[in-house]
């Protein structure tokens, strides 16, 4: 297995991965305004769940890219994901999520995007995500900062919940509609307004913009692990509002996951707990 030596490998890999974000990005696109794209239901047994041929070949695009590149480097990738065990951490990972936002593609909105992270020993290293219909790309390096198309970006300023924009969204299952009607309920209450735009990984990312000022919600590892870098990088704090469940690291596990800038991180992981 081959492991990270030098931080310049990192750079490597960001450029690599941002050349994967766009190809894929652009793929999508054509799919999409050329109406080639086959629509299947019952994603993981639920109706409204959906997964398309676009999601398909976007994420045959990035692996076959990925192995040709780096073939010794474990891959876990939404729509051919196994169970990810404690081993399945250790050395390089790549984490794809091929489509973030599925339903907006379906439904022609914009706010949809290409995701891909890699990591080391459970540690996200470098996170790139696309919105291919918005024209922007973030990207980041663990240590080195955080970038929209090139130009550093950073969280905003809030400090007053009361005055926050919190982005939050919902599973597929909604056989625990009570617990999530809750968090809308404490949201609402306590922050100036939500917005549930249909894509984690755009959402984080515009945590990391200053465009959101926080981000509560519990999702995928692969929703996660490229924003959540992004939004680290650019000042957010991430953190949890339930228990992590053992052997999964910090940095991919999306269960009651927050992301805020840090002046309302305690503000917003208190009104959604108390
Ligand atoms: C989506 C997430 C979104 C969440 C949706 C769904 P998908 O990912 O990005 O935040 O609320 O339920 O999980 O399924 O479009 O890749």
């Amino acid at each position: 297995m081959s492991r990270i030596t030098p931080k310049n490998n990192l750079r490597e890999i960001e450029q690599f991965a941002c050349s994967l974000v766009k190809e894929a990005g652009e793929f999508v696109k054509a799919r999409r305004n050329g109406n080639t794209v086959d629509v299947s239901f019952n994603k993981n047994d639920i109706e409204r769940d959906v997964v398309t041929s676009a999601d398909m070949g976007a994420e045959e695009l990035l692996i076959n890219a990925i192995r040709k590149e780096y073939p010794d480097h474990r891959i876990f990738a939404e729509e051919t994901a196994g169970k990810l065990s404690a081993k399945d951490f250790e050395g390089p990972l790549w984490v794809l999520d091929p489509i973030d936002g599925t339903v907006n593609f379906v439904h022609h909105h914009l706010f949809v995007a290409v995701s891909v992270a890699f990591a080391f020993d459970g540690e996200v290293q470098v996170g790139v995500v696309g919105c291919p219909f918005l024209g922007e790309t973030f990207s980041a390096v663990k240590g080195q900062g955080a970038t929209l198309n090139g130009s550093p970006i950073s969280v905003s300023a809030e400090t007053v919940l009361k005055r926050s924009l919190i982005a939050t969204g919902f599973p597929y299952d909604r056989s625990n509609l009570d617990y999530d009607l809750d968090r809308v309920r404490r949201l609402l209450s306590h922050c100036q307004d939500i917005r549930r735009c249909g894509s984690a990984a755009a959402d984080l990312c515009w945590v990391g913009a200053g465009r959101l000022d926080g981000y509560a919600e519990t999702i995928a590892t692969w929703d996660l692990a490229a924003g959540g870098l992004i939004a680290r990088e650019a000042g957010a704090r991430m953190g949890h509002s339930g228990p992590v469940p053992g052997g999964i690291p910090p940095d991919l596990c999306g269960d009651k996951v927050v992301v805020t800038t840090p002046g309302i991180y305690d503000s917003l992981v208190a009104a959604l707990t108390e």
